[in-house]
């Protein structure tokens, strides 16, 4: 009997979601730089992936999208006066900018912070760090509204520790859980916490890709696990993923690997000296466990990496269900791409927990880079730690009834790089955060923070 359920924060998708091209190294968001998008879309396409998965029983939640456009960065930028002011002048000045400044990547949450379970953590509390994401500047541009949202939702400092995040800088370049996976026997028990880097920035002779960034580094992952008072010893592993990975479009471990339970899922070139690493893991694994590891490769000669990165089967979700048996959610490309199709049909027929492949269709979100794995932050709760968080983010069917109501009459159904100049978007958007700020019960400064 689990005493712990694992929730799935999903990231509503803002109403500003667009295609600018901003995040070099994944490929989908270059490839689609300047299409238009469908904020409407991709927000509905999130709420129904929410509602598949709070409909199998598993632990469902959400989280806000921050307010944007970001105007707190363009201000630090030099961009002065009135917001229509700021708007106006950057608009004239720089598109590149300007869609920095709207960016709705705050809809990837697994990027939002690396949590750990209070399981884990020496004190007993849940531990979150808040991803600085200082690798691209759209991104570095959310951490200080995420710290304020996840410490409005988990205040009670009974339960939880939401830290600050680690500084800004390119040696501890952080991406949250996007490079960690935890391992478990139970929810409810210690687990292995899984840290996944993609360089080092103290040590020069450490391997490292050569075109594309590495967005996480050792030294970052390291610090993550030592606030959060982990067992640095039997309850830890550290991975560096392989650089000519990265360099193809593997831009977060999330993108060639997925682990849950007892069941990891890795490609078999995700990382640096693979089967020594994971003989290693299963070696930690045992001297813990009665039960066993499954851990699952899927070769280059089944799905090459070039396929994993267009069509994401590894940034599945894998739910483990009630029956302890577990549902693999991927995006629908998968059962476009015959490889990618093969292999869910091989797992689900393999010796591992997986018994069942659904699909999600998520293409909006998919066309800027983020699966299904990308859009939640999985936040292990038992009773009392879910009673301590705040109500209104849980998902409820009524909860669900309201969001896509909010959406309709909030969102726009299409977008062009163009659109973002229009400061009535800019009104529309502060307008719809403050009526989701009532419908989560959440203060209304908190999510309309750039006014
Ligand atoms: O950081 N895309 C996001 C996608 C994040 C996916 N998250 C995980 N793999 N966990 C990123 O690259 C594209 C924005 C644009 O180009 O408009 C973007 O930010």
């Amino acid at each position: 009997m689990e005493t712990a359920r694992e929730y799935n924060f999903d990231g509503i998708v803002g109403p500003s979601h667009n295609y600018a091209g901003l995040s070099w190294g994944n490929v989908a968001s270059t490839k689609n730089r300047n299409a238009e998008s469908s904020p409407r879309k991709a927000a509905l396409e999130g709420l129904a992936k929410m509602r598949q998965v709070a409909g199998m029983g598993i632990g469902q939640a959400v989280l806000p999208p921050l307010c944007r456009p970001n105007l707190r960065l363009l201000r630090q930028l030099g961009f002065a006066g009135s917001s229509t002011d700021v708007l106006n002048r950057v608009a004239k000045s720089d598109p590149v900018l300007l869609a920095i400044a709207w960016s709705a990547s705050s809809m990837w949450t697994a990027n939002a912070a690396t949590v750990s379970p209070a399981s884990d953590c020496r004190d007993g509390r849940t531990h979150f760090t808040p991803a600085n994401l200082g690798s691209l500047l759209h991104r570095s541009g959310e951490v200080q509204s995420t710290t304020a949202i996840l410490r409005a939702i988990f205040s009670d400092r009974d339960h939880f520790e939401v830290h600050d995040p680690l500084q800004g800088s390119m040696a501890l370049t952080d991406e949250g859980a996007a490079n960690h996976t935890r391992l478990c026997e139970s929810f409810g028990k210690p687990g292995i916490e899984i840290f996944v880097s993609g360089r080092s920035a103290l040590d020069h002779s450490a391997s490292a890709p050569k075109k594309f960034p590495a967005r996480q580094t050792i030294e970052a992952s390291q610090a993550v696990a030592r606030r959060h008072q982990l067992d640095l010893e039997k309850g830890t592993v550290f991975l560096q993923q392989a650089p000519d990975v990265i360099d193809a479009g593997v831009f977060h471990n999330d993108v060639i690997s997925v682990g849950s339970g007892n069941l990891l899922l890795a490609h078999e070139r995700a990382f640096l000296n693979q089967e020594q690493r994971i003989r290693e893991l299963q070696n930690v694994w045992t001297s813990r466990y009665s039960v066993p590891l499954f851990v699952e490769t899927i070769l280059e000669s089944e799905l090459s990496v070039q396929d994993a990165v267009s069509g994401y089967l590894f940034n599945s979700q894998l739910l483990r269900r009630d029956d302890g048996e577990m549902t693999l959610l991927c995006p629908a490309e998968c059962r476009e791409m015959k490889s990618a199709f093969d292999c869910t049909q091989r797992l689900v027929a393999g010796d591992n927990p997986v018994d069942q492949v659904i699909f999600s269709d998520l293409r909006q979100s998919m066309r800027n880079g983020g699966g299904p794995a990308c859009l939640r932050l999985r936040v292990v709760l038992d009773e009392a730690s879910q009673d301590a968080a705040h109500a209104g983010v849980f998902w409820t069917s009524e909860l669900d009834q309201e969001l896509v109501a909010w959406v309709e009459a909030n969102y726009r159904e299409s977008l062009h790089p163009d659109d973002l100049r229009d400061p009535l978007l800019m009104d529309e958007a502060f307008r719809a955060a403050e009526s989701l700020a009532d419908i989560l019960a959440l203060p209304r400064d908190l999510l309309c923070d750039q006014v």
